[in-house]
């Protein structure tokens, strides 16, 4: 009996396996309850920059596993770049059987436009963020050059890369303007480009807005985090939903039995040996 709940796009992001405030078992059990046809990963996944630190428990191998029998399964994975997985920006536009990596993304949702990236594009300056959202399509790409080369230079230099999370410890009310700004440049640079949706990640505040400005009106969506929150996006029924793990119940299911008592061995040779023989799996 299937008793998983069919939707038919799944977005989450910032989950930062690798990390102590990973929630991978929440997580899961979120993971478990779904069959969605397309997941879609909006980066931050796997938490590379916290790699030296050698943490990296069973149960974080066990969404790496999951993630992989979804795609074994018919399920579509699009793996979107992050700031904290950002080494994978060189296998951009690559894939493996039903799993592709891509820097942003965009789908036509019945009819409607819905644009896809991270949001570290916007961690250099807002205010640089704010004009160059003005010119439509240049925008993006010039925002990533930028992102890019400032923080090359600070590498180059010696000096720490930009991060955003330390800037919003930094002081509460910066937090709330920067989120603000940021959610406002986001929903501009896609008014600006004729999207009707524009899905983020990466400032890990779970939202779904309707915003307008002179020109037009786009929702703006993030998938928020599973450091905090615990939250996803789903889309299904021509409509967009936030799904929040605390608050929403979940279908009743059953959990994938042969990932449960699978040792650290099995999980790792599972996730890095390409084309395993798939056993039987019961749905
Ligand atoms: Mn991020």
């Amino acid at each position: 009996m299937n008793l998983k709940r069919k939707v038919e796009i799944a977005v989450i992001s910032d989950v930062h396996l690798g990390t102590y405030g990973c929630h991978a078992k929440q997580l899961l059990t979120y993971l478990n309850s779904i069959e969605p046809k397309k997941l879609i990963l909006n980066g931050d996944i796997v938490d590379i920059w916290q790699f030296k630190k050698r943490y990296f428990p069973k149960s974080h191998l066990r969404v790496i596993k999951k993630i992989m029998d979804f795609a074994a399964d018919g399920t579509e994975v699009i793996y979107i770049t992050g700031n904290h997985d950002e080494m994978l920006r060189k296998f951009a536009d690559t894939s493996i059987g039903n799993i592709s990596i891509v820097n942003k993304l965009v789908l036509d949702l019945d009819g409607r436009k819905a644009w896809f990236f991270h949001g570290d594009v916007f961690d250099i300056s807002i205010q640089n963020a704010k004009w160059l959202a003005k010119l439509g399509g240049w925008g993006y790409d010039l925002l990533t050059l930028l992102n890019r080369t400032v923080n090359w230079c600070l590498e180059k230099l010696g000096k720490e890369r930009y991060s955003l999370s330390k800037r919003i410890k930094n002081s509460v009310k910066g937090a709330v303007k920067y989120i603000n700004n940021f959610e406002k440049v986001a929903a501009d640079l896609a008014i600006e480009n004729g999207y009707d949706f524009v899905i983020c990640g990466h400032i890990h505040q779970p939202k779904m807005l309707f915003m307008t400005n002179k020109i037009g009106k786009t929702t703006y969506l993030n998938s928020g985090d599973w450091v905090e929150n615990f939250t996803a996006l789903e889309y299904q029924f021509k409509r967009w939903k936030l799904y929040n793990y605390n608050k929403d119940k979940l279908t009743p299911f059953f959990a994938d039995e042969d990932l449960k008592e699978m040792d650290v061995k099995d999980l790792i040779a599972a996730i890095t040996i390409v084309d395993q023989p798939k056993k039987n799996k019961h749905i």
